[in-house]
């Protein structure tokens, strides 16, 4: 499609033309820099390239042309939110987290200034009309999760149509009420906003969907316990995040495809970077598109990232929907189980998210973790702590950074973790 073409859309949208160009040349540069410089990438990579590279483009262009044929876009910013319920509505769902340092001063008349980049985002990208994806939905699903989230959603609502579920704080009987709970009034508002009925075999459709997808993701992730690594940190990180932007049948398929390829290349011995690489998993906060800036320290340091346990990661896939039931109530109870083994960081206790953490390491034969926390955010530092005493009575190396989207501390960051991997040598 023309740039023209694309231009007109984007002006329907209301976007703010200049600023969004400006967007798209640093995301553009930024790109460049950060993925396509790197030495032996997978020819299956070039359909993420092309997807990261229309992803203002034909991706939205092809939500303009569902929502032609009356079909709903549903925003999401946390993987809490049943994708399945949008699917079996043939509603599309894409994710609205945003990894860029723009808009910051308008998202801060809205939000305190000691709130966590990822808020500050995509209120910023909303107030400076930025975001084709969020200009795009007919709703947009908050959650009760963390106070950030929580009280930003209020004021966001302001600006754009929010629907706020309530995400449980414990995992007791009581707590798993109340999420099935939220999970039908999810559902029935999804049903007035689409004007059609879940069904028990659409919503058994959009479980193998979604699971389909989690699936290829896991097998992904297997594979890179392979030494020497098949792939790097980097280029599964932006899979992970495009998972939350593309159709999920063409994405499970690409990826399908991709694994085909790295097995290939594990077959024949071959990896991204040397066996002797030390082999990292990151360990906390979601990255969202465009945030790039750890990974590409780490790996530019000489380490490979053997995985990711967070939401654009792991914890948005390791575990699947019950596909046995039949009836709808059933499914619904699948859901509800699947979603509530979620061990987010906003939950307490979450003991099991150190039991995951200990499983990935000895999996992916991991050296040394990093654990990844946003400035602000309380959940993820609290947590830390547990983490890092669990690692280091596992005998684990781990070192803690705390960030932001700016590039002011890249040098300093730098410092930190080349020291960092001195150790694991
Ligand atoms: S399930 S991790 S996507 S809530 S970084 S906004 S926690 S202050 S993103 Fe999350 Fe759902 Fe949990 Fe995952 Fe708050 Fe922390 Fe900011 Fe965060």
């Amino acid at each position: 499609m023309s740039n023209d073409t694309y231009r007109e859309m984007w002006e329907h949208l209301n976007l703010d033309l200049a600023a969004h160009d400006g967007l798209l040349s640093v995301l553009g540069k930024f790109y460049g820099d950060i993925y396509m410089s790197q030495q032996g990438r997978l020819q299956g990579m070039e359909y993420l390239d092309f997807v990261l590279s229309e992803v203002h483009g034909l991706r939205i262009k092809e939500l303009q042309d569902a929502k032609a044929q009356g079909r709903k876009i549903i925003g999401t910013f946390c993987v809490f939110v049943p994708e399945e319920l949008a699917l079996a509505l043939d509603a599309v769902q894409v994710g609205l987290c945003a990894g860029a340092d723009a808009g910051r001063e308008a998202a801060e008349t809205l939000v305190p200034r000691n709130t966590c980049a990822l808020i500050k985002s995509f209120i910023g990208f909303k107030l400076a009309r930025l975001c084709p994806y969020t200009e795009s939905c007919d709703l947009i699903v908050g959650e009760t999760t963390c106070d950030g989230k929580k009280k930003a959603y209020e004021a966001f609502a302001e600006h754009a149509p929010m629907y706020v579920m309530e995400v449980p704080q414990t995992k007791t009987e009581s707590a798993r009420t109340l999420w099935k709970a939220e999970i039908l009034r999810y559902m029935h508002k999804l049903e007035e906003l689409t004007g059609k009925k879940i069904t028990a075999e659409k919503l058994a459709k959009a479980i193998t969907t979604v699971n389909a997808r989690r699936r290829a993701l896991q097998r992904l992730n297997a594979l890179r316990a392979a030494v020497p690594a098949p792939i790097s940190g980097r280029d599964v990180l932006l899979i992970n995040q495009v998972c939350f932007y593309d159709d999920p049948v063409r994405f499970t398929g690409a990826i399908n495809t991709l694994c085909d390829q790295l097995e290939e290349r594990i077959k024949a011995g071959h990896g991204v970077a040397p066996a002797s690489a030390p082999r990292v998993m990151l360990s906390g906060c979601p990255m969202a598109v465009p945030n790039w800036k750890l990974p590409y320290i780490i790996e530019s340091s000489g380490a490979v990232i053997v995985g990711e346990e967070s939401c654009i990661g792991t914890r948005n896939t390791r575990d699947m929907v019950d596909e046995t039931g039949q009836t709808l109530e059933e499914m619904l109870d699948a859901l509800a189980d699947r979603y509530m083994k979620i061990d987010c960081a906003c939950f307490t206790p979450n003991s099991e998210r150190l039991d995951n953490i200990a499983g990935m390491v000895s999996d992916l034969k991991v050296d040394g973790v990093i654990q990844y926390a946003l400035m602000f955010c309380q959940p993820y530092a609290h947590e830390g702590i547990k983490v890092e005493k669990r690692l280091t009575a596992l005998g684990m190396p781990s070192m803690a950074l705390e960030t932001d989207y700016s590039m002011e501390d890249v040098e300093q960051l730098k410092t930190r973790v080349e020291a960092f991997l001195e150790t694991l040598k």
